[in-house]
C-alpha cells in the first residue's frame, strides 16, 4: 500500500495513518475545529465520524467482530457490486471485505472543493480471485472527505475498465448512532413506494406523514427525494442524508431503512441483544434499478451526511 509522505499528510490538512489491533491501516480525518473520521483499509469503511466535542455519530456493535474478512458490525460499509443475497456472491458483495489501498495523486474529481476539507482517496481492484467470482474488469476510486463544518462526504467513482458491460447494485450502509429507536422518526421517504424485504420484496406504498418503529423494518424506499432527515428528539439532532448520482441521476435514489428490532438481533452474533435500540440503517443506495455501465463508462455516487440541531 502507498502511504503519503509526512510533509503531504500535513499539507492536506489532518490525514493521518494508524493501525488497527489486527495491524490493518486506518486512516484519520480532522478538521480544523477537531471533527474526526476514521475509516480502515479493510473494506474502505467508515469505522467513526465524530463531532468537534468528540460525539460519536455511527454505530458500533459491542459484539462487532473486528477480523478480516468479515466486515465489522457499524459504521458504513460499502455494499458493492450487489446489495442484497443473489446469485454466487456473498450478501451485499465483496467490497466490504477486501483489502483496499490508499490512492495517490488521484485524478481530480469534478467541482471538488478541498478548502477547508481533509480527504483520503481508497481504491480497490479486483483480484484473480474476484475475477473468479465476479468476471468483470473494474475500478472503484472512493474518496471520503471531512469538511471544515463536520460534514462527512463519500464519493464513490466506479469504472468499467476494459470489460463487457456490466451491472451492479451498490449502498452505503450507514449505522447511525441513536439514543433509542422509539425517539427517532425519518422524513422524506413520505408516499414514495416501498419494497419490503419482510413480505418477499412485495411492494407497498407508503402512507402517513414520517416513518416511526415499533417493530422490525427492513425496507428499500423507491426513487427517493435526494434529501432524507433521520430526526432523534432525544438528543435533539437530525442527521440530513443528500445523495447525488451522475450521470443517470435518477438512478441513485433508493434509501434502505433498516432495523433488526428484537427477535433478529438475537439472532445476530455481533450485535447486542439490545442494541437494536441505539442503531437504524438508513442507506443512501441504487437497489432496484442496478447500473450498467459500458467498457470505459464511470458511475458516480455521491453522499453527504451532515448533523443539525433539532428540536
Ligand atoms: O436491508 C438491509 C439488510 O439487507 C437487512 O436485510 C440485513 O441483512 C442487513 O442488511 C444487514 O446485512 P449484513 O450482511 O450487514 O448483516
Amino acid at each position: 500500500m502507498s502511504t503519503h509522505s509526512g510533509a503531504e499528510i500535513e499539507s492536506r490538512g489532518g490525514v493521518e495513518v494508524t493501525k488497527d489491533r489486527n495491524g490493518i491501516d486506518q486512516v484519520v480525518l480532522r478538521n480544523q475545529r477537531g471533527a474526526s473520521a476514521r475509516i480502515s483499509l479493510h473494506g474502505g469503511q467508515v469505522l467513526s465520524w465524530k463531532t468537534e466535542r468528540g460525539e460519536e455519530l455511527l454505530f458500533t456493535s459491542s459484539k462487532a467482530i473486528f477480523t478480516p474478512p468479515k466486515a465489522l458490525r457499524g459504521g458504513i460499509p460499502i455494499c458493492f457490486p450487489q446489495f442484497g443475497n443473489r446469485g454466487s456472491l456473498e450478501q451485499h458483495g465483496f467490497a466490504r471485505n477486501k483489502m483496499w489501498v490508499i490512492e495517490d495523486n488521484p485524478p481530480s474529481l469534478p467541482n471538488f472543493d478541498s478548502n477547508g476539507k481533509s480527504y483520503v482517496d481508497l481504491l480497490l481492484k479486483p483480484s484473480e480471485e474476484d475475477l473468479k467470482l465476479w468476471p468483470h474488469s473494474f475500478e472503484f476510486r472512493l474518496r471520503v472527505s471531512l469538511a471544515a463544518d463536520g460534514y462527512l462526504t463519500m464519493i464513490s467513482r466506479i469504472r468499467n475498465v476494459n470489460s463487457k458491460p456490466f451491472s451492479f447494485s451498490f449502498a452505503y450502509h450507514t449505522y447511525f448512532s441513536i439514543s433509542d429507536i422509539s425517539e427517532v422518526r425519518v422524513e422524506g421517504v413520505e408516499t414514495l413506494d416501498y419494497l419490503d424485504n419482510l413480505c418477499h420484496k412485495e411492494r407497498f406504498t407508503e402512507q402517513g406523514d414520517a416513518l416511526t418503529f415499533e417493530s422490525e423494518v427492513d425496507r428499500v424506499y423507491l426513487d427517493s427525494s435526494d434529501v432524507v432527515a433521520v430526526l432523534d428528539h432525544e438528543r435533539k439532532r437530525t442527521f440530513m442524508i443528500r445523495k447525488e448520482g451522475l450521470p443517470d441521476v435518477e438512478i441513485w435514489f433508493d434509501i434502505v431503512v433498516w432495523n433488526p428490532w428484537e427477535k433478529k438481533s438475537k439472532t445476530m452474533s455481533d450485535l447486542g441483544d439490545e442494541e437494536y435500540k441505539q442503531m437504524l440503517c438508513v442507506d443512501g443506495a441504487a437497489v432496484e434499478k442496478p447500473i450498467t455501465l459500458k467498457p470505459g463508462e464511470e458511475w458516480t455516487g455521491r453522499l453527504d451526511l451532515s448533523l443539525v440541531p433539532s428540536t
